[in-house]
């Protein structure tokens, strides 16, 4: 007969378990990512519980709302939150502004940790979001069936702020529609890792997804259908306000996309007199670029993009307009340099600052435009040269539509494979010889979704490849590494998979568990 240990033997182990205090992790060691700027370890615990209260000043209370609920999420127990004066004494998670840390900046936030109360303090309610995510990340997961009640965060403080002050994701919800329901998923999923703009590219020959009154045909018509020939969509302007709203309260930026000249079939498609002939092209369904432009010289297509661009701009209280510019093949140099420099003017006319794709920079740039550099290094430097600011895009390293191998599936691989290792292991600040640093605004990792067409397909391209741009992005050049990143995104599989995230798993990474 096998020999059991006696049962209050067991009884007893089992007590001494549930009692003793584990010995407390070191907080440099977590595994956050982005990883902060400064980490300093306390040696104690904060033992979070569902009795431990969140204490938030009224212009906080959205903020300590969207906490407990997260809290509760993860933790499966209720909290709950006080509105009102600070507490000094109160146990507890306590949020605050204050201006006494201006290195935080307007993002920043300093997370102190200590055995009674956990202090979250930013200089804006964008630094407190910020905050939270790092806390998220510190919180221990449970099973779902665990008796678990108090969740172990060990001590020290964290004093954090981003290197770069655009942070950002694309979707193209052109070449396939994304829903209202999907894109707001989308927002949670990159807000969680301290990505702070989302361009949506809701315009090019496939497909047309934002409701312009003045012209309704773009969406009856140009919005009818989608790459493959599926049925399309687009987003009313309520819906669209309704993402914009929805992205405020993640301190998500939405940058609105309308390409232009060329990328246009889906507009030329709804109205014929954009056309230099007169005569509308059918719809297109398939994945060529380079075949479609807005007729340059005639008078009709600067007051189409002057509509658009106004009812754009009322929907969108971000400082940008992104007007493509990419790949406009058939339209000559000599058409396309005047008509981008007159858009720039039209976007300026409606208060917004223009962003285009790296070509923009062959035309006359104002000191507030913004070069996305996805191609071509001298487009780039010509850009700076103008004093525009330079968005990083390198299709090799950010194209989240690229394969991460030969054999994943989904995708394309045009630019490269980029795998795990690939997508974290560069520098923004040396990619482009000759760009000085102070002229990079920052970085953005486009979705391009030709080969893409559900909410499982997007993210098992972006996750986690987004991870290591968020952290590019967000972290200065002396907290990154590979080899340690690997091993803190190690442990993101847990969490990931909690946010029921459809991720790849890279053999690249010893996921844990
Ligand atoms: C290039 S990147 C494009 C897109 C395609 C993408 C596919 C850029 C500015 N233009 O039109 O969707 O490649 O990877």
């Amino acid at each position: 007969m096998q020999k059991t240990a006696p049962f209050h033997l067991l009884a007893a182990l089992a007590l001494l378990a549930s009692c003793t205090p584990l010995p407390p992790t070191d907080l440099s060691q977590a595994s956050l990512i982005p990883y902060p700027v400064a980490v300093t370890t306390g040696g104690e615990r904060f033992a979070l519980q569902a009795q431990t209260n969140v204490y938030a000043p009224a212009e906080l209370a959205a903020l300590g709302t969207y906490l407990v609920e997260t809290l509760t999420a993860t933790t499966q127990q209720p909290f709950a939150l006080e509105v009102g004066q600070p507490n000094p004494a109160a146990k507890g998670i306590h949020l605050a502004l204050g201006d006494n840390l201006p290195e935080l900046g307007a993002e920043g936030y300093q997370l102190t940790i200590a055995a009674k109360r956990i202090d979250l303090v930013a200089n804006q309610p964008a630094g407190i979001f910020r905050g939270l995510q790092t806390l998220r990340q510190l919180v221990p997961l449970v099973s779902r069936d665990s008796s678990q009640r108090y969740w172990d965060i060990p001590s020290g403080t964290i004093t954090d702020y981003p290197l770069y002050a655009y942070r950002g994701a694309m979707l193209d919800v052109s070449r396939h529609f994304f829903g209202v329901a999907d894109v707001k998923r989308f927002i949670d999923l990159i807000a969680a890792f301290k990505i702070n703009f989302l361009h949506l590219h809701l315009a090019d020959d496939q497909g047309w997804r934002i409701e312009i009154k003045s012209w309704p045909q773009l969406t009856t018509i140009g919005g009818s259908t989608a790459v493959g020939g599926g049925p399309g969509g687009f987003y009313t302007q309520d819906d669209y306000r309704e993402l914009v709203r929805y992205a405020q309260t993640r301190f998500v930026t939405i940058v609105p996309e309308i390409d232009m000249p060329g990328h246009t079939n889906a507009a030329l498609a709804s109205y014929p007199e954009l056309n230099c002939n007169g005569v509308a092209p059918p719809l297109y369904t398939g994945t060529k670029v380079g075949f479609s432009t807005l007729c340059t010289d005639q008078e009709i297509t600067y007051q189409f993009v002057d509509d658009v661009v106004r009812e754009l701009a009322a929907l969108t209280p971000g400082p940008y307009l992104h007007v493509g510019g990419d790949e406009s093949h058939v339209t000559d140099l000599d058409d396309y340099i005047p008509f981008i420099n007159r858009v720039q003017e039209i976007v300026h006319t409606h208060g917004k600052q223009m962003i285009g794709w790296d070509e923009v920079s062959h035309a006359s740039l104002s000191k507030n435009s913004v070069v996305q550099y996805w191609a071509k290094a001298e487009n780039a430097l010509r850009g700076a040269s103008q004093g525009a600011q330079v968005l990083l895009s390198p299709a090799h390293k950010v194209y989240l539509d690229m394969q991460y191998d030969s054999t994943t599936h989904l995708g394309l691989h045009w630019a490269a494979y980029i795998e795990v290792d690939s997508a974290y292991n560069w520098s923004p600040e040396t990619l482009v010889p000759g760009l000085n640093q102070d002229k990079i605004l920052g970085l953005e990792s486009p979705l391009w979704t030709e080969t893409v067409t559900t909410m499982a397909d997007i993210e098992y391209l972006v996750f986690p490849r987004l991870l290591g741009h968020a952290e590019l992005g967000w972290s200065p050049v002396a907290v990154r590494n590979w080899a340690q990143y690997r091993v803190r995104l190690a442990a993101h599989a847990t969490r990931m998979e909690a946010l029921g995230i459809n991720f790849y798993r890279s053999k690249q990474v010893d996921w844990l568990r």
